[in-house]
């Protein structure tokens, strides 16, 4: 029988630096809700989904700072939502800034859960791939100081069984990385959710930020054809205080082909019915990593030095 899970992605507009959690979250329930009405029983948010992309400034008051993190989920203005999906019976990813207090120092990652249909967490993720910079740049119209404010994750890429299936999560950044594919992926996951937060100047090469709409699929489309899983990305998008980020979020099959995508750029539900068993034809033959996949290979190039000359610089 199919494994199927009826999946929506979230997709977000703006949000002002002056919106409150609770008008937020109710954006968030609202979208929740077009989800359920079209079937879906699984929810993916984006990126820091609570608050603006606090990142592009530099926040110098410590409480002022404080106030763009979660110290507990659900927290007060949360619980909202948590209590929406136990009542609706949809789960959902949700990226969120944690703030955690450990060894009488605080502690700050760029965080995802995963939740199930009955509200409880059964899993958490911290972004690994931290983009940016640590100092601000006095050349850039918009910071983005994720190094400042977040540690790397410590938690690796875990996976997760939830929905009848094998489930992981990254973060924005994340999703351009090989690697971030293929860990999960060797622990044979078959959906991954992520939520991005991409402005269209972030490299400052008009060559390369001309291509970000490209890249932003391309690295998502690769990474679940590879690994013969399907992929959720899921952005905030339009302008945000003065900053343009990329929409276009989509749910794309272990085959790589895109199946659903957003076309606004504004607060947005797609949806897709998911085969998780899809995946499996591709792993049982193109992507056989048992029968084709060679370890002991990779192992040799790397210790045959000098096989491969190394770069002039
Ligand atoms: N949020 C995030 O990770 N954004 C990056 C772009 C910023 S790089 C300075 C991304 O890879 O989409």
């Amino acid at each position: 029988m199919a494994r199927i899970v009826n999946t929506a992605s979230a997709q977000m507009g703006p949000i002002a630096k002056a919106e409150t959690r609770k008008d937020t979250v109710r954006r968030l329930i609202a979208m929740m809700r077009e989800a359920k009405g079209r079937g879906a029983e699984l929810v993916v948010f984006t990126e820091l989904a609570l608050t603006t992309f606090f990142p592009r400034w530099l926040v110098e008051d410590e409480a002022e700072l404080d106030g763009y993190y979660e110290r507990s989920m659900p927290g007060p203005e949360t619980q909202a939502l948590f209590d929406e999906s136990k009542k609706l019976g949809v789960g959902f990813y949700l990226g969120f800034a944690e703030l955690v207090e450990e060894g009488g120092r605080k502690r700050r990652f760029n965080t995802s859960i995963l939740v199930d249909r009955s509200g409880a967490i059964i899993g958490k993720y911290r972004k690994v791939h931290l983009p940016g910079h640590a100092e601000p740049q006095p050349n850039r119209t918009h910071q983005h100081l994720e190094k400042r404010y977040f540690e790397p994750g410590n938690l690796g890429f875990p996976v997760f069984r939830g929905f009848g299936g094998v489930m992981g999560m990254c973060i924005c950044n994340d999703r351009r990385w090989p690697e971030t594919y293929r860990v999960m992926g060797l622990q044979q996951v078959e959906m991954i959710m992520l939520g991005y937060n991409t402005p269209f100047d972030h490299t400052g090469h008009a060559d390369i930020d001309g291509l970000t709409s490209f890249h932003n699929h391309l690295s998502m489309q690769a990474g679940a054809y590879q690994n013969a899983t399907w992929v959720i990305g899921t952005a905030k998008c339009g302008n945000e205080e003065g900053s343009r980020m990329v929409g276009q979020s989509v749910i794309i099959a272990p085959s790589g082909e895109i199946v659903a995508q957003a076309y606004t750029l504004e607060d947005e539900v797609i949806t897709a019915r998911c085969d998780l068993d899809m995946g499996k034809r591709y792993r049982e033959t193109i992507f056989n990593f048992a029968k084709h996949r060679e370890p002991e290979s990779y192992r040799l190039i790397v210790e045959r030095k000098g096989a491969i000359p190394p770069p002039e610089v």
